[in-house]
C-alpha cells in the first residue's frame, strides 16, 4: 500500500488533519489502534475556539456544529462564594467560544471522512513508524494477525500522549518539559438541565470544580480529587453531595442530579516536546503536548497543530516550497507555550494545592479578587480563553 501521508491515530488530531488534507487534494490513511466505538467513548473536551470551529468549517464537518454548537459569550468564575461573571464577548472585541463535545467532533469528523470513501484502518496493532530520517518512510502494523507495510512520504503522528511515535525518536533528539499536579479530575456525565447557562469555574475550600455541559440536556461536571482516588468509589450520590457543597446557594438550589453516564479521573499534567518534527514525521496533538484542562486548550491545541501542518504540506506539494514545514515546529510550539502557561495558570489560580498555607490561599483569593475588578486582569483571561489568533 502506498500513499502521501499516513497518519497514526484517528483521535481529533488524525482526523481533522485527514479531512484538511483530503480538501488540498492530499491522499492519506489513517491508522487507529482501537475501534472505532471505543473512541467515541472516551468524555472528553468540551469548549472550541473560534480558531477550531473555522478549521472544522474548512474540512467540511461543522454542519451539526452549527446546528447544535452552544455558543458562550461569558463563563463565571465562583470563589468566596460569590460569582462573578466574564465577559468573554465584551473584553475581546467580540469573540466567543462554542460548547460542543469531543465525541460530537470526532463523531462529525468521522462521518465525513466514511461518506468521502477515505481510508481509515482501526484496531490495527503493532503500529511502527518506520525510516522517517531519510526520503522513503513506512509504517508497519498488524491486522488480524497479518503484517502489512505502508510506504508515504510523511507520517503524521496524531496518536496521544502514549502513543508510538514520540517514542520512537531516539532520546537524544528529544527534549521534554514536564510538570505534573498532585490531583486529578473526576469527571461525571449525566442527562440533566445544566445547573447554569454559563460554565462556573469554582475555587473553594472544599477544592476546584467546573459546571459544564454538552447541551440543554446534558450536564457534565468535574471535581478537583486527590490522585488516590479511584471512580469507582465515587457513587453518584457521595459526587453530588460533593458539588453542592463546592457551589453557591443560589446554583446548590437550581441542581438538578441523576444517574450519571459517565464517571472517570484524568490526572492533571503540564507537558512538552521539542522539537515536534523528526524527518519526514510530524508530531501533532496531545503526541507533542498536554495541558491540564483547566483552560479548555488540549483539544484547540490538536487543532491548531493540525492546520498548521495541512498548510505546510499542502505549500510541500503545491508549489513545491518546504517552507511551511521547516517553520513546522517553531509555529506550532510559540502558540504551544502561551496555552501552556495559560492553562498551567488557570490551574494554580483555581485550585487547592496540598502544600499551600495560608499565605498562598490569600494570596489566591487577592488574585481572584483582582481579576474580577480589574478590566485589564479580566482582558487577559478572556482573550486567553477565548483563544489567541494564529501567527
Ligand atoms: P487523542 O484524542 O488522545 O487521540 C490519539 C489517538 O491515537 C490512538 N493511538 C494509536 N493509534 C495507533 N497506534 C498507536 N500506537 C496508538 N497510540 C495511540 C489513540 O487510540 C487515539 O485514538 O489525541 P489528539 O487527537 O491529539 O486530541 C487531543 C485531545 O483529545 C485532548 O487534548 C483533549 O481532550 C484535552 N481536553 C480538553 N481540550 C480542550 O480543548 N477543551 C476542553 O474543554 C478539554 N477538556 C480534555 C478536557 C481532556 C480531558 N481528559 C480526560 C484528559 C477534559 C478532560 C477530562
Ligand atoms: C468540558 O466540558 O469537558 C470542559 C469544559 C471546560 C474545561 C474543561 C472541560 O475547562
Amino acid at each position: 500500500m502506498r500513499t502521501q501521508v499516513a497518519i497514526i491515530g484517528a483521535g481529533p488530531a488524525g482526523l481533522l488533519l485527514g479531512q484538511l488534507l483530503h480538501k488540498a487534494g492530499i491522499d492519506n490513511i489513517i491508522l487507529e489502534q482501537r475501534s472505532a466505538s471505543y473512541v467515541l467513548g472516551r468524555i472528553r473536551a468540551g469548549v472550541l475556539e473560534q480558531v477550531t470551529v473555522d478549521l472544522l468549517e474548512q474540512a467540511g464537518a461543522a454542519v451539526r456544529m452549527r446546528a447544535e454548537g452552544l455558543p458562550h459569550q461569558g463563563i463565571e468564575l465562583l470563589f468566596g462564594g460569590q460569582r462573578h461573571r466574564i465577559d468573554l464577548h465584551g473584553l475581546t472585541g467580540g469573540k466567543s467560544v462554542v460548547v460542543y463535545g469531543q465525541t460530537e467532533v470526532t463523531r462529525d469528523l468521522m462521518e465525513v471522512r466514511a461518506a468521502e470513501g477515505l481510508t481509515t484502518i482501526y484496531e490495527a496493532a503493532q503500529v511502527q513508524p518506520l525510516d522517517f530520517d531519510g526520503p522513503s518512510p513506512r509504517v508497519r502494523y498488524e491486522k488480524d494477525g497479518q503484517v502489512h507495510e505502508i510506504a508515504c512520504d510523511f507520517i503524521a503522528g496524531c496518536d496521544g500522549f502514549h502513543g508510538v511515535c514520540r517514542a520512537s525518536v531516539p532520546a537524544e533528539r528529544i527534549r521534554t518539559f514536564e510538570k505534573v499536579y498532585p490531583f486529578g479530575w473526576l469527571g461525571l456525565l449525566a442527562d440533566t438541565p445544566p445547573v447554569s447557562d454559563e460554565l462556573i469555574y469554582a475555587n473553594t475550600e472544599r477544592g476546584f470544580a467546573l459546571c459544564s455541559q454538552r447541551s440543554a440536556q446534558r450536564s457534565r461536571y468535574y471535581l478537583q480529587v486527590p490522585l488516590t482516588e479511584k471512580a469507582q468509589d465515587w457513587s453518584d450520590e457521595a459526587f453530588w453531595q460533593e458539588l453542592r457543597l463546592r457551589l453557591d446557594p443560589e446554583a446548590r438550589e437550581r441542581l438538578v442530579t441523576g444517574p450519571s453516564l459517565e464517571k472517570s479521573i484524568a490526572p492533571l499534567r503540564s507537558f512538552v516536546t521539542e522539537p515536534m518534527r523528526f524527518g519526514r514525521m510530524f508530531l501533532a496533538g496531545d503526541a507533542a503536548h498536554i495541558v491540564p484542562p483547566t483552560g479548555a486548550k488540549g483539544l484547540n491545541l490538536a487543532a491548531s497543530d493540525v492546520g498548521y501542518l495541512a498548510h505546510a504540506l499542502a505549500q510541500h506539494y503545491g508549489e513545491r516550497s518546504d517552507a511551511g514545514l521547516d517553520g513546522y515546529s517553531g509555529r506550532c510550539l510559540a502558540r504551544i507555550w502561551k496555552a501552556e502557561r495559560f492553562s498551567w495558570w488557570m490551574t494554580s489560580l483555581l485550585h487547592r494545592f496540598p502544600e499551600a498555607g495560608a499565605f498562598d490561599a490569600r494570596v489566591q483569593q487577592a488574585e481572584l479578587d483582582y481579576i474580577v475588578r480589574s478590566q485589564a486582569a479580566s482582558t487577559a483571561l478572556a482573550e486567553n480563553y477565548v483563544g489567541l489568533p494564529l501567527a
